[in-house]
């Protein structure tokens, strides 16, 4: 975590201290029960074995060994383990050294972990990750640490022993999209609070950010060609705070901590609504030229870019053009929600200026599943946030050959309340309490959307009512991890009953991590 790397040089610090002021009967060496085992882990894995007579004792003298398409991953390891254990654990590279170690190597794993799976071995000998990519290996970096107890996410060194409970793990994704989207629109997060909330889902292998960057309340990042978006556009957000926006520079550094953690972001500029930020900056983009005040409360519905003036296609493409420029991953999100004050032709319309846009910078859409009944190109990718199992433009979309995004909004959207008193987070599409969230299955939600139609699970957090890293850890958890799942675990290995068990012990893991999290009934924290 960012919070926590930042320590990692103290830990380093205190390692003399601790390494020899350990008392020569060491009690804390003797338990080598493991709080959890490989069965335990979240998301579940396709396969998992434990063997209690298989763990494996880090030592001040183990190594972290990798090959070289490895060593970023190990390198990451190490930052993970250092500051609770305060061992130096080097990061290797080759057959050097004897000694115990963690081994990170990529190839010589079984074609069925694909590009983001992996196989661990834990055994009282060392532990052995392998993956046929450096993105596998992140995968079981993020297994492995669920395997040591939670007080291995502390931030200063414990006097303990650090097992790694023991046991065999095929696994690999069910989907390959799994995505948490934040809206730094209706209220700006900073780079360091968006870095934190990387590192939190990361750690349950979600692989892809999807950040809002503009809506009626304000306009999120700097456009070169139109610098009053951000300079002008960012000054708001809902309920009249500050507001912010990313500079390119600061964008970019995001993209590359995000990829950092094997994490794609998507980037959305939502058109033909949720306008008003672009056109309080530019009167020009106003039919009538005219300018128009700021809003920061939460109506939506009422704005609409210009559609028959050239200027609005020219803001397109100067915007999409920048922003492709900025992103790496192949998808831009052009929005096309609720856009209420567009007329059904004029909606059709911008489409058919619009998507050729994003093709011309060699990018792919997605965008709410609006867009569905505009035909996009199959290469675009609706993302279906309504609540009722029947959506005749996505089914049909979905029959064309496009692949769904399914976040319907009763079960994924993180900014539901939990219950009728939640403090935080809206209630539109339904109260999403830890069982709601968990138990639904993207494949069978909609119909005439089966898994072969479905390109993965996204958990979006709008955030009205949201304002600091607290308030998006208390709706992010629990619920998270369950989309997490639901995204990454086979179908048939998950069932309420027994991921409830297992979330429980995710708890002095969030605690360690300073996560604020709901503390729902549903589930008997440990
Ligand atoms: C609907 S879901 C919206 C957003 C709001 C959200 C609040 C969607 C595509 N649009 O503009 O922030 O509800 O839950």
């Amino acid at each position: 975590m960012s919070k926590r790397l930042s320590t990692t040089v103290l830990g380093v610090a205190v390692l003399s201290l601790v390494t020899f002021g350990l008392p020569a009967t060491a009690s804390a060496a003797q338990h080598t029960k493991a709080e959890r085992t490989v069965t335990d882990v979240i998301p579940a894995p396709v396969e998992a074995k434990a063997d209690p007579r298989a763990n494996f004792r880090l030592n001040p003298a183990t190594v972290i060994r990798t090959d070289r398409d490895g060593r970023q991953v190990g390198e990451y390891l190490a930052g993970l383990l250092r500051p609770a254990t305060g061992y130096r654990l080097p990061v290797v590279t080759g057959h050097r050294g004897g000694g115990p170690a963690i081994s990170l190597e990529t190839g010589h794993a079984s074609d069925r972990v694909g590009t983001e799976g992996y196989q661990l071995k834990v055994s009282s000998s060392g532990v052995s990750l392998r993956a046929k990519t450096d993105k596998g290996l992140f995968s079981g970096v993020q297994t492995l640490r669920q395997l040591l107890p939670s007080a291995i996410e502390a931030t200063t060194v414990q006097k303990r022993s650090w097992v790694v409970s023991g046991g065999t793990v095929l696994d690999y994704p069910r989907f390959g999209y799994r995505s948490a989207m934040l809206d730094v629109a209706r209220h700006f997060f900073t780079p360091a609070q968006v870095k934190l909330y990387i590192d939190q889902i990361a750690q349950y292998k979600i692989n892809t950010l999807h950040l809002h960057l503009s809506d009626d309340q304000g306009w999120r990042i700097e456009i070169k060609s139109w610098p009053k978006l951000a300079t002008v556009g960012g000054l708001t957000a809902v309920g009249g705070g500050p507001g912010g926006y990313y500079t390119q520079e600061q964008y970019k550094d995001l993209v590359a901590y995000a990829a950092s953690r094997h994490i794609t972001v998507v980037p959305e500029i939502d058109m033909p609504g949720h306008t008003n930020a672009a056109q309080h900056s530019y009167a020009e983009l106003n039919c009538d030229g005219k300018p128009i005040p700021a809003r920061t409360d939460i109506e939506v519905g009422y704005s609409s870019l210009c559609i028959n003036k050239d200027i609005t296609y020219t803001f397109v493409d100067d915007v999409l053009r920048e922003l492709a420029a900025l992103t790496p991953g192949k998808y831009l999100n052009i929005g096309g929600d609720e856009a209420h004050a567009t007329t059904p032709e004029d909606y059709q319309t911008f489409a058919k200026k619009v998507q050729p846009i994003v093709a011309k910078y060699g990018k792919q859409i997605t965008g709410w599943h609006d867009i569905a009944k505009t035909n996009p190109p199959v290469s675009a990718v609706p993302q279906f946030w309504g609540t009722t199992g029947t959506d005749a433009n996505v089914a049909a979309a979905a029959a064309r050959g496009n692949k769904i995004l399914m976040s319907p909004a009763n079960k994924a959207y993180m900014d539901m309340k939990y219950h009728p008193q939640t403090p935080l987070g809206l209630s539109w599409a339904g109260l999403i309490e830890v069982k709601t969230g968990y138990d639904w299955d993207p494949a069978t939600y909609l119909q005439g959307v089966t898994e072969q139609n479905v390109i993965g699970v996204e958990a979006p957090l709008w955030s009205e009512t949201l304002v600091t890293s607290e308030h998006i850890e208390f709706m992010a958890f629990p619920r998270l991890p369950g989309y997490a799942e639901i995204g990454w675990s086979p179908k048939d290995s998950r069932t309420w009953d027994a991921y409830r068990l297992r979330l429980a012990k995710q708890s002095p893991r969030w605690v360690q991590q300073g996560i604020d999290f709901y503390r729902s009934t549903q589930v008997d924290w440990q």
